[in-house]
């Protein structure tokens, strides 16, 4: 069909099952021009400028993110903490309150099923901040399988990312100077208009920042004005996770560079796998035996040439003299390293850092590509 043909692009119709957010009014205003849906929630994908100019942005300056829908799956409760441990392969049982955890989690076959941030909150108070699959629903199971004494839910809960090197500076007149001090995937309790809010230096981006866990909609207005006023002193703007800055860092979307096909070691997770004989989870005999005979394929970078690369909407295959190497799975143009960036899932063969290989890409081109270690610096 020719462009002329398309009078308008489709829009989303949002209702009660695509969610909105406490910020969208602000994201609105502010020009959102595309959105996703994750965890049935709105996730604002750009505003209007080009994906190269939020990238540099982001490397220079702050940005403010509506992350909401990166939902919390909350475990509380007397067996909080077992349920909490059953569910991921990643040994919590040192873990402290105030301490947020990368974790995968997975099935019995040691398959993922997600990859959240958990974050402790009581030792009998998880919240799993989950990627995007409907995690609350295998917890459920497994609660009731295991007649476990624990209420799990997904609170009134919408994160908040300020990210990108002057991200202290903005948090610090907005919440103090103590936000600081709080180190990296760690978290504090702190004020906000009488209300204590649970800010964490985390985010989806390697630039720096706080994740800001608003559990009350009603402040959501007022938290995204007093950010925004105090960030015009330093160039902020509205913003999203960025696809070249993620690609680059080697941060994985569940759904895109793995699927409940992929194992943990698969996705380069390995070091969230504890294998110690005294700690139990659901899929560690099958991780284990996976970990013996080591994973067939990992998630990688690879670099190819060529002019700017249309989007990967799917997978496409990587190639080695004629043999099916992988595929990648996400791929954009980087402009500071004057080349296409990609993820992807390279088979045992080929993933040797230096690799060369040849793109499928799906305009029917054949691009030349070197297999990288992450993140792509
Ligand atoms: N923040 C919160 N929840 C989330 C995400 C987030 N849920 C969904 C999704 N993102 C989960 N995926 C990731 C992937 C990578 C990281 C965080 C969440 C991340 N990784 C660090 C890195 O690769 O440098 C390492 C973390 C570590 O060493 O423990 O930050 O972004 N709330």
């Amino acid at each position: 069909m020719s462009a002329a043909a398309s009078p308008q692009p489709a829009k989303l119709a949002v209702s009660r099952r695509q969610r909105s957010t406490p910020y969208t009014p602000r994201i609105e205003a502010l020009g959102v021009s595309d959105y996703s849906v994750v965890n049935h929630t709105v996730l604002p994908k750009g505003f209007g400028r080009s994906v190269e100019e939020d990238y540099w942005h982001l490397r220079e300056h702050v940005q403010l993110w509506d992350v909401s829908c990166q939902r919390q799956v909350e475990l509380h409760g007397p067996d909080a903490a077992r349920l909490a441990q059953l569910m991921t392969p990643r040994d919590l049982r040192r873990a402290k309150v105030g301490q947020c955890f990368y974790a995968p989690v997975v099935d019995q076959a040691a398959r993922m099923l997600n990859d959240p941030i958990i974050l402790k909150l009581a030792d009998d108070h998880f919240w799993f901040s989950i990627a995007d699959s409907d995690l609350l629903l295998w917890a459920k199971g497994l609660a009731l399988g295991y007649g476990m004494n624990v209420a799990l839910d997904e609170p009134d809960v919408s994160p908040l990312a300020v990210q990108g090197p002057k991200s202290d500076d903005l948090m610090a007149t907005v919440f103090g100077e103590q936000v600081r001090d709080i180190a990296f995937f760690n978290y504090s309790k702190l004020d906000f208009q009488g209300h204590s809010l649970l800010v964490a230096r985390s985010g989806y981006s390697k630039q720096g920042g706080f994740e800001i866990y608003l559990d009350k909609s009603s402040l959501g207005l007022s938290l995204w004005d007093t950010l925004w006023d105090a960030g015009q002193a330093h160039n902020v703007l509205p913003g999203c996770p960025n696809l070249i800055e993620r690609v680059e860092g080697g941060l994985l979307s569940y759904g895109n560079e793995m699927t409940r096909a992929n194992s943990p070691l698969e996705c380069g997770l390995g070091e969230y796998c504890s294998f110690d004989p005294t700690l139990n989870y659901i899929g560690k005999q099958a991780l284990l035996k996976e970990q013996q005979a080591g994973p067939q394929r990992i998630i990688r970078g690879v670099l190819f040439d060529g002019d700017k690369t249309p989007p990967c909407a799917n997978t496409w295959d990587l190639h080695v003299s004629g043999q099916y190497a992988g595929y990648i799975s996400t791929a954009i143009w980087s402009p500071r390293l004057k080349q296409n960036v990609a993820l992807g899932m390279i088979e045992q063969a080929y993933w040797d850092e230096g690799q060369t290989l040849s793109v499928q890409c799906a305009d029917g081109t054949e691009r030349n590509g070197v297999v990288s270690l992450l993140p792509m610096t």
